[in-house]
């Protein structure tokens, strides 16, 4: 399989863990792609202009990371998704698939940001970069009070992809001095391999 990938991007992070987490790495090739010149080889793969992209070896393309993930969980026998539990709402798959949805959030609304904050200063939109950072900052609050499993689930995954990025692009945010619940458990969490492995980096 191919998995087209940047070391910047938290998304394709998310892809990274599970890869590791699950020993598949001999199976997947990670090719990096420019994100800022996408390849055309990509914008044919994903008509979003976006990665991750995973190929599999029968040539089948899926797109987008939580779909990659779960596709990855499930061919790895992994534990990441968890299953409908009506009773046990909190550990159960509503409560992961919520966190990753929280995660991707941030993700996206400081992507969004960093790349507004690249355009021309007299291009550059002040209410959307207020938008973007107030997004962070409400979600940052929410997850200040969250429950973290004690297993990782694709929450925890997501949650911590999405600190790993502030930290990287809006370093300034100094998160953790308002967020002592989130910074230790996210301190905890930085300590798996598959997080040293994958922590992100500028292409060139
Ligand atoms: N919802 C997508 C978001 C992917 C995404 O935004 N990827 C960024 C890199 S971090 C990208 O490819 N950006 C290229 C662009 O928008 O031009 C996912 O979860 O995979």
């Amino acid at each position: 399989m191919k998995l087209y990938s940047n070391p910047a991007s938290p998304f394709a992070r998310k892809v990274r863990i599970i890869v590791r987490e699950l020993n598949l790495t001999g199976m997947v090739d990670e090719v990096n792609v420019d994100t800022r010149n996408l390849p055309d080889e990509v914008r044919r793969l994903n008509p979003l202009g976006k990665i991750p992209v995973l190929v599999l070896n029968d040539g089948s393309t899926i797109i987008d990371s939580p779909v990659i993930c779960e596709y990855l969980n499930e061919l790895g026998g992994g534990k990441f998704f968890p299953g409908m539990s009506i009773w046990r709402e909190v550990s159960g798959r509503w409560r992961a698939l919520t966190l990753q949805a929280l995660g991707d959030g941030i993700c996206d609304a400081a992507v969004a940001r960093t790349y507004e904050t690249r355009r021309p200063a007299e291009q550059q939109s002040p209410a959307q970069l207020e938008k973007y950072s107030k997004a962070i900052t409400s979600a940052l609050e929410v997850l200040e009070h969250a429950s973290f499993a004690p297993h990782i689930t694709i929450g925890e995954i997501t949650v911590a992809c999405a600190m790993g990025y502030l930290d990287f692009r809006l370093p300034q945010l100094s998160w953790r001095e308002s967020h002592p619940k989130l910074r230790d458990w996210y301190e905890k969490f930085a300590q798996y391999s598959s997080m040293k492995d994958t922590w992100p980096a500028a292409l060139n």
